[in-house]
């Protein structure tokens, strides 16, 4: 996994996003055909592959939806990652195992979209996701996200605590892990035809990680539905953890005794382990990890890594005791 270098970065775009700035936005989206305003705003963008790009036509039924209130107990210490460039580098090997996968992505329909919910459970059950959003406590929050690769990027969520679907679908006190899992449609994925991967996409947490106040599903993404690219109509967040946790395009939650292998750590369970913890001081085997490269308003910054990407107050309780678990890779 190759890191490109990236010039000119450097898009105008405010730094913080109080909902102010998302409801101009979105003013201005219905207004004056923001596609084309977007593209024009990227012209700084690495070229060809960008300026070709397309949203898809269709309406989300969730639009109106967006933006909610932020969560002011996630705070950031830097600036917010531009959103062109946030929706435009991304990892979702569904549609290819290159960053460019935005325009291939638009071809995941995401409506209707079911969660099924199954496994150590009350009632197995089957979720749809307007059903789910309507019930959901919604909300914003900041959040940085270090993917393993050494790169980062500091982003908007919208979406509710993961423990508030937990107390929705009632698990059995038996269960230990959550599974989460992405859809299934090689048809319109075509990495999906790649057989050598183990699909479909597959994670998970324990009880103690899902249920802690920072794991999150996200839903939207600055201000609006979250985009096909970056896990519409629902992925994890898991800020602590590096990006391959965070499950993108959920459709399947199994509430289960054993620990489940990931995607991964099925292909190389050397590099990628179950519990992921970001942390400087633990090198993954081929690159180390004590510094990252975050993209910013003002392009791309070397910064430290942080423990737990910043997030020790909220979760290095969660691993007392599990000091002889490989935590951090
Ligand atoms: N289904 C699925 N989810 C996925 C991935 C993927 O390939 N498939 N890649 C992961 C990795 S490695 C990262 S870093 C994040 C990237 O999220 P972003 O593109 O929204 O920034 O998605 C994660 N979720
Ligand atoms: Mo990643």
């Amino acid at each position: 996994m190759l890191i490109k270098r990236n010039k000119g970065w450097e898009i105008p775009e405010s730094q913080a996003t109080p909902e102010a700035v998302f409801l101009n936005r979105r003013t201005m989206l219905k207004g004056v055909g923001a596609i084309g305003g977007m593209i024009a705003a990227g012209a700084a963008l690495p070229g060809a592959a960008f300026a070709g790009h397309k949203e898809s036509d269709e309406v989300d039924p969730s639009a109106h939806l967006y933006p909610v209130a932020q969560n002011e107990i996630f705070k950031l210490d830097r600036p917010l990652t531009p959103e062109k460039f946030a929706t435009h580098y991304n990892n979702y090997y569904e549609f290819g195992s290159q960053k460019e996968i935005y325009q291939l992505a638009q071809n995941l329909p995401i409506r209707p979209w079911t969660i099924q919910v199954d496994g150590l459970v009350e009632k197995e059950m089957t979720l749809d996701i307007d059903d789910l959003l309507a019930r959901m406590p919604l909300e914003e929050r900041l959040y940085r996200h270090r993917c393993v690769e050494a790169w980062s990027i500091a982003v908007p969520y919208s979406g509710f605590p993961l423990k508030a679907l937990i107390d929705l679908v009632r698990p059995l006190g038996s269960a230990k892990y959550l599974v989460m899992q992405t859809f299934e449609k090689p048809e319109v994925a075509r990495g999906q035809k790649q057989f050598w991967y183990p699909w479909p996409y597959t994670d998970g947490l324990t009880m103690a990680e899902a249920t802690n106040d920072l794991a999150f599903i996200a839903t939207g993404y600055y201000g609006k539905p979250i985009p096909r690219q970056n896990g519409a109509p629902l992925r994890l967040a898991v800020p602590w953890k590096y990006g391959f946790k965070h499950v993108k395009g959920i459709a399947r939650m199994t509430f289960s005794e054993q620990r489940p292998v990931s995607f991964w750590e099925e292909i190389q369970a050397a590099e990628y382990g179950f519990w992921a913890n970001v942390n400087p001081e633990v090198s993954h085997p081929r690159w180390s990890q004590a510094s990252e490269k975050f993209y910013g308003p003002d392009g791309l910054k070397r910064v430290p890594t942080q423990l737990y990407n910043g997030y020790a107050e909220f979760v290095a309780g969660l691993y007392d005791g599990l000091e002889k678990e490989p935590l951090y890779m």
